[in-house]
C-alpha cells in the first residue's frame, strides 16, 4: 500500500453511513486520504503502518463528510425585506404574488445584474454556508423567466465553485414562475424549448426543477418540463405540496425525480410512490418557518415507507432567507420532529442522494474526501446550537485538500 496524503489521528469519526452499527460511530479512530479519496478510516489501533506526507493530531474532534446543501436559490440580485414586514402585518404570500411581489420582484433585479455583479452579490452568501462546513452546494436558476438570465444566473453558479473552492451542482428552474409578459402556454413552449436548448448545449445544468402548485405550474405544465428534461438526459426534481396536496410527489416519482422538497401536504400515496421511485424528501424548514406554515411534512410517513429525508436551507430572498446549514438542521428537528442524527444524515448521505451523487456523503473508502472537523463532543451538538456553527468549526476539506474559510480568503 503507497503513501498517504494525509493522516488524521486521534479523531472521532462520525460516518454517517445509514444503518451502520454504533450509528457509524468510531472512537479514537483515524482517517488517511490519497489522491483526494478516502484511502482507509478505522479505530487509530488498526492504521496500516503506511508512510504519509502530513499526520494531523485532531485533538479529539470529530470528523464527519462535508455537509451538502441541496436546495438553494442562493443566485440573484436585490432582497424583500419589504414583502417580510407586510407578512408580519399579515398579508398572505399569494396576496404579495397577485401584487407583483414575490418572486417577480427579484426577476426584476436579476435581470439587470450582469454577469460578475451576480457572483459578487452571491459569494458573501455563500461564504456562510462554506463558514459552516458545507463543501457541495447546489444552486438553481429561476429568477430570469427568459433564456439570457437563466444562462447567466447559471454560469454565475458555475464560477462560484471556480472562484470559492466548493463543488457546485446546478438545476435549471426556468419554471420557476410564470413571466409577467406572456401567456402561459407561449411561457412553457419557451422553458421546454429555446431555454432548455441553451441551458443543456451549454452544459450549464445537472438537473431540471419545476414549481408544481396551485399557483405555479400545473400537472399538465409540468410534465411538459419533465418530458423535455428527460429527453435531454437530464434528471429531474421538484418543488411540490409545499401549499397543498396537488399529488406533486406522485408526479414527479412517476418521472424518477431525484427528490421532491417542501412536500408538507405530500399524501401517503405520494409518499409510497416516492419510495418506489428511490426519490428523496427534501425538508426546508427555513420556508415553513418564513411563511409561518403550519401543515409539517409527513415525517412518520417517509420513516414507515423508508424514503430517504434530506434537509436544506432553500437560501432565496422571499420565502427562505436562511443561510445558516446548521439552523436548517436544527429547525428541522425542533419544528419537524427529525433526531439530530436524521438531520445530519440529511445534509450528508441523503442530501448527496437528492443530488444524485454516490461519490460523497459518508465516510467511506473510496469517497471523496470531502470533510469538515467540529471542536464538538458528539454530532448532536451540530444541531443544538443556534447561530454558532463557524465557532465549531475546526477544518473544511475539499477534494483531500485544505479549504478552510481563513485558508482560502473566505472570512
Ligand atoms: N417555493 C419557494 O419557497 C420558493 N420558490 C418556490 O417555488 C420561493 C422563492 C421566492 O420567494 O423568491
Ligand atoms: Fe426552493
Amino acid at each position: 500500500m503507497n503513501r498517504f496524503d494525509r493522516i488524521w489521528v486521534n479523531v472521532q469519526l462520525a460516518t454517517m453511513v445509514p444503518g451502520a452499527t454504533d450509528r457509524g460511530e468510531i472512537r479514537d479512530g483515524a482517517l488517511a486520504v490519497r489522491n483526494g479519496r478516502i484511502a482507509w478510516l478505522g479505530p487509530r489501533a488498526e492504521l496500516p503502518d503506511v508512510p504519509a506526507v502530513e499526520v494531523h493530531d485532531a485533538a479529539g474532534a470529530w470528523l464527519l463528510p462535508g455537509l451538502i446543501d441541496c436546495h438553494t436559490h442562493l443566485v440573484f440580485a436585490g432582497e424583500r425585506s419589504g414583502e417580510f414586514e407586510e407578512r408580519l402585518e399579515g398579508v398572505p404570500y399569494a396576496e404579495i404574488a397577485r401584487r407583483g411581489g414575490g418572486i417577480r420582484r427579484t426577476v426584476e433585479g436579476t435581470r439587470k445584474a450582469d454577469l460578475a455583479q451576480l457572483v459578487r452579490l452571491a459569494k458573501p452568501r455563500l461564504n456562510r454556508l462554506i463558514g459552516e462546513g458545507v463543501t457541495t452546494v447546489e444552486i438553481k436558476s429561476g429568477y430570469g423567466l427568459e433564456t439570457d438570465t437563466e444562462l447567466r444566473m447559471l454560469r454565475a453558479a458555475r464560477k462560484l465553485g471556480e472562484e470559492c473552492r466548493i463543488q457546485v451542482v446546478t438545476s435549471f428552474l426556468g419554471a420557476h414562475a410564470f413571466a409577467a409578459d406572456m401567456d402561459r402556454r407561449a411561457y412553457v413552449d419557451l422553458v421546454c424549448g429555446p431555454m432548455l436548448d441553451a441551458v443543456a448545449a451549454e452544459g450549464l445544468a445537472d438537473a431540471v426543477d419545476a414549481c408544481f402548485e396551485t399557483i405555479a405550474f400545473s400537472p399538465e405544465e409540468t410534465w411538459r418540463v419533465f418530458r423535455a428534461a428527460l429527453a435531454k438526459g437530464l434528471p429531474v426534481k421538484l418543488h411540490a405540496d409545499q401549499i397543498s396536496d396537488s399529488g406533486g410527489a406522485a408526479l414527479a416519482a412517476c418521472h424518477g425525480a431525484l427528490s421532491c422538497d417542501h412536500v408538507e401536504y405530500a399524501s401517503e400515496a405520494g409518499v409510497q410512490a416516492m419510495a418506489d421511485a428511490g426519490s428523496v424528501a427534501v425538508l426546508l424548514p427555513g420556508a415553513f418557518y418564513t411563511l409561518q406554515e403550519k401543515q409539517k411534512p409527513p415525517v412518520e410517513l417517509f420513516r414507515r415507507h423508508h424514503v430517504p429525508i434530506a434537509v436544506a436551507t432553500d437560501a432565496n430572498p422571499g420565502s427562505s432567507p436562511l443561510l445558516s446549514p446548521l439552523l436548517a438542521m436544527n429547525m428541522a428537528c425542533v419544528l419537524f420532529g427529525l433526531t439530530p442524527y436524521e438531520a445530519l444524515h440529511g445534509m450528508t448521505v441523503h442530501a448527496a442522494r437528492a443530488l444524485g451523487l454516490a461519490d460523497r456523503g459518508t465516510l467511506e473508502v473510496g469517497k471523496r474526501a470531502d470533510l469538515a472537523l467540529w471542536r464538538i463532543g458528539r454530532p448532536a451538538e451540530l444541531c443544538y446550537w443556534m447561530g454558532f456553527g463557524d465557532g465549531l468549526l475546526v477544518e473544511r476539506v475539499v477534494g483531500g485538500r485544505s479549504a478552510t474559510p481563513a485558508s482560502i480568503g473566505l472570512v
